[in-house]
């Protein structure tokens, strides 16, 4: 049986993922319009991936005999300086959703539910390859620069992340 703590920890962290999801397909969306179409399809992954996240929870919640609640949720941005940034904005949000799942572990702890605390180690990990994922990808950029001219070859870096990362999630 979850606390009325952790509950309400848990739900604002369904808050949290659903809006991941929807920052990442807003993050696709201007990507398509720029013409970055592997950058696109790397952040409709993404999107997808969030969502899985938020299930995750919504279910564990559910299963532990609380109540998952479907927030409301506030509009991400639309438009993005440059692919830079994008995936700049991207990197800072990861790494606010380690803190938050880093909260979330110490209250897990000190409100002894170990249950919980179990659940969220896969998050933990997750945590750890998501933040590597967007380090990697914004320490090839700035070796290639985000000029109109480097643009292509951003998009061909991306489509060999992509073909590791989309092939692995049909995997699944
Ligand atoms: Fe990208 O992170 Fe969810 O949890």
């Amino acid at each position: 049986m979850l606390s009325d703590k952790i509950l309400n920890a848990l739900n604002k962290q369904i808050e949290e993922e659903f809006y991941s999801s929807n920052l990442y397909l807003a993050m696709a969306s201007w990507c398509d319009k720029e013409g970055l179409s592997n950058c696109a399809a790397f952040m409709y992954d993404h999107f997808e991936e969030e969502k899985m996240h938020m299930l995750k929870f919504m279910h564990y919640i559910n299963e532990v005999g609380g109540h998952a609640i479907v927030p409301m949720i506030k509009q991400p941005p639309t438009d993005f300086d440059s692919v830079r940034s994008l995936f700049k904005d991207a990197f800072v949000h990861e790494q606010f959703i380690t803190s938050c799942i880093s909260n979330l572990a110490k209250l897990s702890s000190q409100e002894n539910d170990f249950q919980t605390l179990n659940f969220l180690q896969w998050f933990i990990t997750e945590q750890i390859e998501e933040e590597t994922t967007f380090q990697k990808i914004l320490d090839k950029i700035k070796l290639i620069g985000d000029s109109p001219s480097s643009l292509y070859f951003i998009e061909q870096e991306i489509e060999k992340l992509n073909a590791v990362t989309l092939s692995g999630n049909s995997a699944e």
